[in-house]
């Protein structure tokens, strides 16, 4: 029952980009969007979400969505009510419109930034008050609460991914917490798009850390099974950079430095 035709937006960004190269050999076919030319996919619609007939368009005959689009760190109220509000509302209504199955969207931890790391070290689960750090995660909190609304309204199946840190390899202390790497972000999106959901489901997007500082409960009853550990980067990162220390917002809030 896996779907077979994926828009992707925001294709020709770091993650769109990962998943371009990885979400292929998991059998599905992708068509890319995005504002800016995707390199190496002549196919792909250059258009920005406020392009209704570009985006009505682009949905048809799709199965699901996997919706990166937006603008990816803190800015301008204007500038985010535009890219992540506006246009994540004009996404989620054009796959309604278009009769779209499920939608996979690229939350971000910055929903719950400002929740303070309990103590001991204890993962934070992924039914924690959204409390964002910025207009950004604040935007993320509206794309959340979107995706549980054409779920309960519209019966499209939603999956929030609240993604960690992305990169190749962890960057700094507290992604050895928050890390997510490329091979898992592609397992985590295809079990997004292919696993059980009943309504919405919000997970968090973090490799198999060792110092995990979310919950992955919700996201492996969807089938992901992750297979990275930024662990392996520790020694090297913390004798070049050393413990964080307990007050540093970096340390203290989930979001990190986005509190600042
Ligand atoms: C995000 O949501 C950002 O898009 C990314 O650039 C990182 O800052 C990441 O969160 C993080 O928290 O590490």
């Amino acid at each position: 029952n896996q779907p077979e035709l994926v828009l992707l937006t925001g294709a020709a960004g770091r993650i769109g980009t990962c998943l371009r190269e990885l979400l292929p050999a998991y059998g599905y076919r992708l068509r890319c969007f995005d504002r800016l030319p995707v390199p190496g996919e002549p196919q792909a619609v250059t258009a920005g979400l406020q392009d209704a007939g570009a985006l009505a368009a682009a949905m048809e005959g799709v199965d699901a969505v996997v919706h990166l689009a937006g603008i990816a760190g803190e800015a301008p109220f204007a500038d985010i009510l535009a890219a992540n509000i506006d246009g994540t509302y004009r996404l989620f209504d054009a796959a309604r419109a278009a009769g779209v199955r499920r939608i996979v969207y690229a939350s971000s931890n910055h929903a719950v930034g400002f929740t303070e790391r309990p103590a001991g070290g204890a993962v934070v689960p992924v039914d924690t008050p959204q409390r964002p750090d910025t207009f950004y995660g604040l935007s993320k909190c509206f794309g959340e609460n979107l995706a549980s609304l054409y779920a309960d309204r519209h019966g499209i199946d939603t999956v929030s991914l609240r993604i960690g840190s992305f990169a190749e390899r962890p960057r700094g202390i507290r992604a050895l917490g928050t890390w997510l790497s490329p091979g898992d972000c592609a397992r985590l999106v295809h079990a997004a798009l292919a696993g059980p959901v009943a309504g919405h489901a919000v997970v968090y997007g973090i490799s198999a850390n060792s110092r995990a500082w979310w919950d992955l409960s919700s996201a492996r009853a969807l089938g992901y099974q992750p297979q990275d550990d930024a662990e392996v980067y520790a020694q090297e990162l913390l004798a070049e950079l050393g413990e964080l220390p307990a007050d540093d917002p970096e340390y203290r809030y989930l979001g990190g430095r986005f509190t600042r």
